[in-house]
């Protein structure tokens, strides 16, 4: 048994331990970091129950034990679909046009965090570290204190950091910060987050930033960019052997001699889908020698369909899908290829790697592991190219993409033109260059340095004994 504190992962939904490199970036991430310290994964089972009947499950798997509490339906509606998803999911990506605010959700919100704090308290040991992840849990570690726990508590956001005047249109932005000021580390995806959440403390609540150590409320805390990454390794094995091998090469026979440009994102407004089909549509209508050789698939799965400005989202997809295919489409050619689907990651790396041109344009995105994904599944030899918004967080370290302004529909058109006509030479160079930097950050580096600044931090009693 290794003698470094034991790590307790705290996430909205617990992932899959056993199948955790099917689902992806956050569980691979969890999972090695969890067995390394035989650890404790606590989040929501995602099952709603009865009021009154939610309960505690725990489980072993391979080491880790998984605890997880049941949810009633009307504190998931307010806590989930409600104050995470329809307030501050969009507020997290710069849309006040689309935040819901009702204080009834927020109050739920808020007692869900609480259950979350008094179930967990009666797991943890004193010199536990506890790693809190995203925007659904922003007071998780404010109530944990209530319930006495002393310990070392880190918190983790996936999604951009918005500036302090975007902020500041939540009648509550002032609670939710100094709820955050009961962890000992923050961690932001990039640089500019954390420059935003500093500059937020100090115009918004009157607080002070030097380097690592910011303070307000009475409490001085560290913070710094911590840039999640792939297990890339990984990703290229799913690309080269089989069953995405064999997915590549079916693609391949399917589009007989075509170029792919391949777009893969949750079905959500954040991810520029609408104005991505519009400059394919602007491409297709500027190089009409593209015509019959090539198509877009663009692969959405939906999610978050039970909440209204999603659903409307998604009937204006479909419109706009239909409307370039509409215009441009020949009996023998169907310029967009839509589907709203799941798919295995493994066959995901082989369409990847089957696609000339890989299309990554959120209007925001706090960082956007598709873009890493696709460059780990190209052939080093004869990779294609990505297209990325410099809206992502990605687009902050992925610097040899091409970087567009996904509000600009002529300048996203051309670089779709530029990706497919440039040279190999160019290419590889790019590749190389998008490689190491993928290695740089690649998901266990985002791990343990994240995990090493949260032991490093000072402890709570320490902080708050020299504030008073
Ligand atoms: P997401 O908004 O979900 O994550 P992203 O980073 O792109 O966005 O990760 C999506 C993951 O889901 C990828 O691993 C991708 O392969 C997978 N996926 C997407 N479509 C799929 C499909 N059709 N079938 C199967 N898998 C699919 C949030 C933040 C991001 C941040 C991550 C990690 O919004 O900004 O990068 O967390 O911190």
């Amino acid at each position: 048994m290794s003698r470094s504190p034991r790590l307790v992962a705290v996430s909205n939904r617990v992932g899959p331990v056993k199948g955790a490199a099917a689902a992806g970036g956050l569980a691979v991430a969890l999972v090695g970091a969890l067995r390394e310290r035989g650890g404790i994964w606590f989040g929501w089972s995602g099952r709603t129950v009865g009021a009154g009947k939610a309960r505690l499950h725990t489980e072993k798997a391979d080491g880790i034990t998984l605890a997880t509490i049941d949810l009633s339906q009307h504190d998931y509606d307010g806590y989930y679909n409600g104050f995470s998803n329809n307030c501050l999911w969009p507020l997290l990506h710069f849309r006040i046009d689309l935040i819901k605010f009702e204080r009834a959700q927020l109050e739920t919100y808020w007692s869900v965090n609480r259950r979350f704090a008094q179930s967990l308290a009666k797991l943890l040991r004193p010199d536990d570290l506890v790693w809190v992840h995203d925007f659904h849990l922003l007071p998780l570690a404010e109530e944990l204190r209530r319930q006495r726990m002393r310990q070392r508590i880190g918190f983790f956001l996936h999604t951009p950091f918005p500036p302090t005047e975007i902020l500041s249109t939540l009648p509550v932005h002032e609670s939710l910060t100094r709820a955050l000021f009961a962890y000992d580390l923050i961690g932001f995806q990039t640089e500019d987050d954390l420059a935003r959440f500093r500059d937020h403390v100090v115009r918004a609540c009157g607080g002070r930033a030097r380097g690592e150590k910011v303070s307000a409320f009475g409490r001085e805390i560290r913070v710094g960019a911590f840039p999640i990454g792939i297990d890339v390794d990984q990703f290229k094995r799913y690309a080269f052997t089989a069953p995405g091998n064999k997915e590549y090469a079916r693609m391949r026979k399917v589009l007989r001699g075509r170029d792919q440009f391949i777009g893969v994102d949750r079905l959500d407004y954040s991810k520029g889908l609408l104005r991505r089909m519009d400059a394919f549509g602007r491409y297709l209508e500027s190089h009409p020698r593209a015509h019959g050789k090539v198509i877009l698939l663009q692969v959405a799965p939906v999610s978050r369909g039970s909440i209204e400005s999603y659903r409307n989202f998604r009937q204006e997809l479909d419109r706009e899908a239909a409307r370039v295919n509409g215009r441009f489409a020949r009996f023998d050619w169907t310029p967009v290829h839509y589907l709203n689907r799941a798919l295995p990651r493994r066959t995901l790396a082989g369409l990847y790697r089957a696609s000339r041109v890989g299309i990554v344009t959120p209007m925001r995105d706090g960082m956007n592991l598709v873009a890493m994904e696709y460059l780990a599944a190209q052939d080093a030899a004869n990779p294609g190219v990505l297209v990325l918004s410099r809206f992502a967080g990605a687009a902050q370290y992925l610097r040899e993409a091409l970087l567009v302004n996904p509000y600009d529909g002529e300048e996203t058109a051309e670089a779709m033109h530029l990706a497919r006509e440039m040279t190999l030479q160019e290419r590889r160079r790019r590749h190389e260059a998008l490689m190491r930097r993928l290695e740089a950050h690649n998901v266990d580096r985002w791990r343990r340095d994240f995990v090493n600044a949260l032991a490093d931090a000072p402890a709570w009693l320490k902080a708050t004994r020299k504030k008073s």
